[in-house]
């Protein structure tokens, strides 16, 4: 009885060998992944044709029952292996077949780039300028744009009446404080609140009520000013001229013309040679930009008036200082060519795009 058990597992064990393999591989052919599972399924499962075979094995005398053990075991190792090295196989191809397709469709028409941003006229001017003055020692000081009367007017020596206040034109606000309308603000507040030696340049925009070509309610100045010993007009000259060579290319000339601003004795006014209508020979023809002068105001400058001085704390007889102050827009225009200060702030980018 027992042999016939033994044979007839034998027999099933041979059956189950030789038909195994060809069942996977017809399996994964048909269907894939989840038909090489379920076939296999069928054989090692739960209610799979081997687990039948070893449940026959309780009938099966002891050492006959180790021989078969060890049979079933050794088939079951070569279906278990079977089914791993076709999943491999399997996955293999597949993935081959992902690299080999065309992953997109080489006749569509080209997709145009897109356009890359980049920075504002004013903001590359800004930097250009920045980075000039910090060559040559500057540190960037930063200010409020709401500011008191006495750091925008008051302590740079404006009269309460002073025709300049009203020049000016101030956007004032309800509180009593005011947008300020220059970035000399900056002068007083650094002088209150540190020693000299001091150098520095302060970026930002300032307000004022102005509005046609070549003037904006709101635009960006660059203050500069140095405080020390025994600085006088002709490094304040000297450093205005390798700013302009600098920024408009060598041999660029400045001239200063005798002007007012409150805060400064002596105050001038800076021109550059125009940089539309120069000649290969260097000279000016004059232009509708120049107004036929040959010549562009860029700055207010001048030495840091006495009375500043005491108005922020900083002893006079000691100390002497220069200050400047230029519009940034109106650099950027002569830098681009850019005919109406309004451009600048209209944000459109059939006009940006130029830059
Ligand atoms: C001043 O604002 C002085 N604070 C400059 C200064 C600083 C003088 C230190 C001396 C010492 P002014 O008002 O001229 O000066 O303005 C300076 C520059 O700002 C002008 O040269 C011009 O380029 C620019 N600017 C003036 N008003 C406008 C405006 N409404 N829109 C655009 N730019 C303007």
């Amino acid at each position: 009885m027992s042999t016939e058990v033994e044979a007839q597992i034998d027999q099933s064990l041979a059956t189950l060998r030789a038909a195994f393999s060809p069942r996977f591989e017809a399996a994964a052919g048909a269907g894939g992944e989840p038909a090489l599972r379920e076939e296999n399924a069928k054989i090692l499962g739960k209610k799979g044709e081997l687990t039948a075979i070893l449940k026959q094995m309780g009938t099966v005398p002891g050492d006959a029952r180790k021989r078969i053990g060890e049979k079933v075991n050794l088939l079951k190792q070569e279906v278990e292996a079977r089914f791993e090295a076709l999943i491999k196989t399997l996955a293999a191809s597949k993935r081959d077949a992902e690299l080999n397709a065309l992953p997109f469709d080489l006749t569509l028409p080209g997709r145009a780039p897109t356009p890359r941003g980049h920075r504002h006229p004013v903001s590359s001017v800004r930097e250009e300028v920045l980075d000039i003055f910090a060559s040559l020692g500057f540190a960037v000081h930063d200010g409020p744009e709401i500011e008191l009367k006495e750091n925008n007017f008051t302590r740079l020596g404006f009269p309460p009446d002073h025709p300049a206040t009203d020049m000016q034109d101030t956007f004032w606000t309800t509180s009593g404080t005011l947008l300020r309308t220059h970035t000399s603000n900056v002068q007083v507040r650094a002088m209150m609140s540190q020693k000299p030696p001091m150098a520095f340049v302060a970026p930002g925009a300032v307000y004022r009520r102005d509005d046609d070509v070549t003037h904006s309610p709101m635009f960006h100045q660059i203050e500069g000013f140095v405080v020390d010993e025994k600085v006088t007009f002709a490094e304040l000259k000297g450093t205005l001229a390798e700013f302009a060579e600098r920024l408009y290319g060598p041999g660029t000339p400045i001239r200063m013309r005798p002007s007012y601003f409150p805060f400064v004795e002596p105050g001038a006014e800076v021109d550059i040679g125009c940089v539309f209508c120069i000649q290969p020979s260097g000279t000016r023809r004059g232009c509708s930009v120049c107004k036929r002068t040959g010549w562009i105001e860029i700055l207010g400058c001048g030495m840091i008036h006495p009375v500043v001085f005491e108005h922020c704390g900083i002893d006079p007889e000691r100390y002497t200082g220069f200050a400047f102050g230029m519009g940034v827009e109106r650099v950027a225009m002569l830098r681009y060519g850019i005919p109406d200060i309004r451009l600048l702030f209209e944000n459109d980018p059939r006009f940006l795009s130029q830059f």
